[in-house]
């Protein structure tokens, strides 16, 4: 059989529904050891607070009726006037739902699933990953977010660039050697995509010497979610035209940014809802009114007396995040997928596209809900009044603390007897009296290589100028390099 019809062979057997893809399970379940290691996706539309009926290929909204109690919507032709009766789904049919903000979205998925298929794979397995772009008019890439593609540059799936994008209707396998070991990530790397949904957690299981024994391993991707599609959104930063954020028809509200505490300009555009692993609560106004709260927040389930590792990957789309555990302290033992030697942290900011791994010990901790915080740095407007970073939630739940409950707990205090230490700040330190204390990456060391290349006598200084720039009024967020914008190129090079 020729390759193409293998293909073809595939799509038409590959159920589409929950069959392919379970709903996203937030921790490692290490697979058996492998020469080779196929995943298959399909990239479609799908929505958010949606019900999917395989056998219909169908779909109908759902609503929350309560703390993680979904209804269907029911018409009757009788009362078109009356289409708000909502009937209880099953605990079955709600694990299936996309939940994101609980608000309706159209959203870009592999598989209907939001964050998309966790691949776990074992170090320099082979990786093949069978992608079928099932959308109507989009070209798609795939790009696997830490691999190098050593001997592989074709399989980087930047497109236009590394390959012409896979057209609807279209499969295409990319191929590669998991040969970096650690936390990584898989997004869509043409056009918007990525924000829209296509994201995912690529870990590369390998042995790692000098690390305590961990219960679980959780994955945690963060994301801030938007009400609109992230199209929309690039377009009107590209036209400058971010001050229009609430909307170009809304003459009575118009968006400024918000400023880090040392003045760097930040949030260009509002924060709407903060997602850990699919799932958060949205903002009203920008934070000024209150969250919805029926939402069900990622759960991480634990246990007393032992320790838990937790991947994190920011998939954010504009805002770095500063991560918390309630009254526990961090140890942080890897970033970017590289084994660091072990740092002690009350927090650790991230910045999009960056992995940060760390432990935590559950001995001698009251049985409770602790919040995991993943905190904006918002700190001022742009006059200089303080306003409150937003947040994404999740729960950190001892076994035997209440269920579907929210946690009560507040992080611990950083004071002169107990200095908070905040690992990658994008500044140099916090304000003195704030008792935060930055470590910054590159303080930092390997925990593997330890002697560092050094500099060479005969080395030459470049300077590289990232920066956001446009038109001050308009408050535009246009990225260059050196004063260049990136254009898409139409096709690859050849
Ligand atoms: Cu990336």
């Amino acid at each position: 059989m020729a390759p193409g019809s293998w293909l073809v062979f595939l799509c038409v057997f590959l159920p589409l529904g929950g069959a392919v893809t379970p709903p996203f399970m937030n921790y490692i379940r290490p697979p058996p050891k492998q020469d080779e290691y196929d995943f298959y996706w399909h990239v479609g539309y799908w929505e958010t607070m949606f019900e999917y009926d395989e056998e219909r290929d169908a779909g109908r909204p759902v609503q929350l009726t309560g703390l993680n109690r979904f209804g269907r919507r029911e018409t009757n032709r009788d009362d078109p006037n009356n289409c708000g009766n909502l009937t209880p789904l099953t605990a079955e049919e709600s694990r299936t739902v996309v939940v994101a903000d609980g608000f309706h979205r159209k959203l870009i998925a592999v598989n209907r699933t939001l964050p998309g298929p966790t691949i776990v794979v074992w170090k320099n397995a082979q990786v093949a990953v069978h992608v079928t772009n099932k959308l109507i008019q989009e070209g798609i890439s795939i790009h696997w977010h830490g691999i190098t593609q050593h001997n592989t540059p074709w399989m980087d799936g930047v497109g236009g660039v590394s390959q012409c994008p896979i057209n609807p209707g279209e499969s295409f396998t990319y191929r590669f050697n998991a040969t970096e070991g650690g936390t990584h990530w898989w997004h869509a790397h043409l056009g918007t995509f990525r924000t829209d949904g296509l994201y995912g957690a690529l870990i590369v299981l390998e042995e790692e010497p000098r690390l305590p024994a961990f219960s679980r391993e959780f994955i945690v991707l963060l994301h801030d979610w938007q009400r609109e599609e992230s199209l929309d959104i690039a377009l009107r930063v590209n036209w400058e035209a971010s001050r229009f954020s609430y909307g170009y028809d809304n003459n009575s509200q118009c968006y400024y940014n918000k400023r880090q505490h040392d003045g760097t300009e930040i949030a260009p555009i509002p924060f709407v809802s903060g997602l850990i692993n699919g799932k958060g609560r949205r903002y009203y106004n920008d934070g000024l009114e209150s969250e919805n709260q029926n939402v069900p927040l990622e759960t991480f389930e634990v246990h007393s007396g032992v320790n838990y590792r937790f991947r994190v990957i920011s998939a954010a789309m504009s805002y770095a995040f500063r991560v918390s555990i309630d009254r526990h302290e961090l140890t942080m033992i890897a970033t970017d997928g590289n084994r660091i030697k072990d740092e002690k942290a009350e927090s650790f900011i991230i910045n999009t596209g960056e992995r940060f791994d760390f432990y935590i010990s559950t001995k001698n901790k009251p049985v409770q809900n602790y919040w995991l915080r993943a905190e904006t740095l918002e700190d001022t407007d742009i006059y200089g009044t303080a306003v409150r970073p937003h947040s994404a939630k999740a729960i950190l739940h001892y076994q035997g603390a209440p269920v579907d409950s929210d946690p009560a707990t507040t992080r611990r205090p950083c004071d002169a007897s107990n200095d908070c230490t905040v690992v990658n700040c994008p500044f140099e330190n916090y304000p003195p009296g704030s008792y935060k204390t930055c470590m910054n990456v590159h303080e930092l060391r390997s925990a593997l290589n330890e002697d560092a290349p050094r500099r060479e006598s005969k080395w030459e200084e470049h300077f590289i100028n990232f920066h956001f720039s446009g038109n001050e009024l308009n408050g535009a967020q246009r990225s260059s390099v050196n004063g260049h914008r990136f254009i898409p190129p139409r096709s690859p090079p050849t």
